[in-house]
């Protein structure tokens, strides 16, 4: 338990105390201010994503024999409005790393046996839960339903105790062992006094990819083939910061007046969500969230692959603006018919149902009309005081072809790179697209398009 008490019981944020990022609050501080951050974000991310940088994308875990240590953490999550949140998570303490929020996303291959050995360090019992996965068993016994004397529940499945000072028990520990299942993403998180734990941020994403096919998202061949260097994963959840303060200071959460203030992907909120993958001044929030799309060409037909997973509690109606994605496979059961036939289906707005994941494709396939070549048709360009964001930025083209650029004026700073679009996507249940209340934020990210060929 810490000591630090954050100054509002509301949990909303203590604006009063030092800044930790300055220059980032000040920003903050206008009306415009999200978008100002939100570019140089981008731009960032831009910057860091040349070559095969890991800056953006999927994080994967993998272990030697598939055999992960996840030990539980205490740490705090940071917010785009200011505020440091007490949360929970598991950590990869085979990987050597700490606290972070989701959890460490653990890649194995459909077909083979995975342990995941859980270190407990929190005073109160923890376990897993391996959504979707069969046959798991907890310390060598199928894992099953727990009750104590009075037939009260008290675990899910079984759970790895506290440590014991008495005792000499500094780590309380309990092994799992499975073999990945059907090819898709899986939610992992804790079964043991779930509504706290799994809020507290007990949760991370299991990726079972198919065996000897590992650029499929699932075994239906190739209508599910997706090009590796785009692969995402969005693991969407929410934080009420009132049950966190709770927990952190001792006390029993209210759960009659639940009401989340913050809406996550991958532990971060908008525009965090643009920052690339192991941002520094996100420590404790390892994965970004922006996505790279590339157009179709006769170079490349293989899509971006975007798994959504919904570790909270309420729906999620994402939905990318620009195009719509492909949904190929349901809670790892791919969108097949009774004799195989392809039954995937295009979507717009995608509902994300809580301990649900969708894995969606998603190519650009709107490219002629955008070739200046092939459709010549004059657009009524906006005029440069309707494209700045604020001040000299701006990061309109000038042009509005894919990969063309215009003649941006000199005192402009111009942050597109080669005539590249961006596109919102966003949770549409627009409260889940604030931060707390205040938009833009969220549940929020950036699509960006690069022209065909990519980004030179
Ligand atoms: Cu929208």
């Amino acid at each position: 338990m810490t000591s630090s008490i954050p100054a509002k019981a509301t949990g909303r944020p203590a604006r009063a105390s030092a800044p930790r990022f300055p220059a980032r609050r000040r920003l903050l501080a206008t009306a415009t201010a999200g978008l100002l951050a939100l570019g140089a974000a981008v731009v960032a991310q831009s910057a860091a994503h040349a070559g095969s940088s890991p800056s953006e994308g999927i994080v994967c875990d993998t272990a030697v024999n598939n055999t992960f240590t996840l030990g539980t953490r205490t740490g705090s999550v940071s917010t785009p409005d200011g505020n440091s949140i007490y949360s929970w998570g598991f950590a990869d303490e085979g990987a050597g790393h700490g606290f972070q929020l989701p959890g460490p996303t653990l890649c194995v291959t459909s077909g083979d046996v995975v342990t995941v050995v859980l270190h407990n360090t929190l005073t109160e019992p923890v376990s897993i839960v391996f959504h979707g996965q069969s046959g798991v068993t907890a310390n060598g016994s199928p894992a099953q339903p727990q009750f104590d004397a009075q037939h009260a529940l008290t675990s899910l499945v079984q759970a790895a105790a506290p440590p014991d000072a008495d005792a000499g028990v500094k780590v309380g520990s309990m092994t799992y062992s499975f073999t990945a299942g059907s090819p898709g993403t899986y939610l992992y998180a804790s079964g043991t006094d779930v509504n706290k734990q799994v809020q507290m941020g007990l949760f991370g994403a299991l990726v079972v990819r198919p065996k000897d096919h590992p650029h499929q998202a699932t075994n239906a061949g190739t209508s599910a083939t997706f090009n590796p260097d785009h692969e995402y994963l969005f693991v969407l959840s929410e934080i009420d910061p009132d049950i966190h303060l709770a927990v952190e200071r001792g006390e029993t959460p209210d759960w009659s007046s639940y009401q989340p203030r913050y809406f996550m992907i991958n532990g971060r909120s908008m525009p965090d969500t643009l920052a690339p993958n192991n941002a520094t001044y996100l420590p404790g929030q390892p994965y970004g969230a922006m996505v790279h799309i590339q157009p179709y060409s006769a170079t490349n037909s293989a899509p971006a692959l975007i798994r959504y997973l919904n570790a909270g509690t309420e729906n999620y109606p994402f939905h990318p603006h620009g195009s719509d994605e492909r949904i190929v496979n349901i809670d790892g059961h791919p969108t097949l018919g009774p004799t195989g036939q392809d039954l995937s289906y295009n979507k717009f707005d995608l509902n994300v149902q809580p301990g649900q994941s969708l894995d969606a494709t998603m190519i650009w396939t709107d490219v002629d009309q955008w070739n200046p070549s092939t459709n010549p048709i004059p657009t009524k360009l906006p005029a440069i005081t309707d494209q700045l964001l604020v001040g000299t930025d701006t990061w309109f083209s000038e042009s509005p072809y894919l990969g063309v650029k215009g003649n941006v004026p000199t005192y402009i700073t111009d942050n597109n790179q080669c005539g590249e679009y961006y596109h919102i996507a966003h949770s549409h249940a627009l409260q889940q697209a604030t931060n707390y209340g205040a938009t833009f934020g969220g549940m929020m990210t950036l699509y960006r398009i690069d022209p065909p060929g990519g980004c030179k």
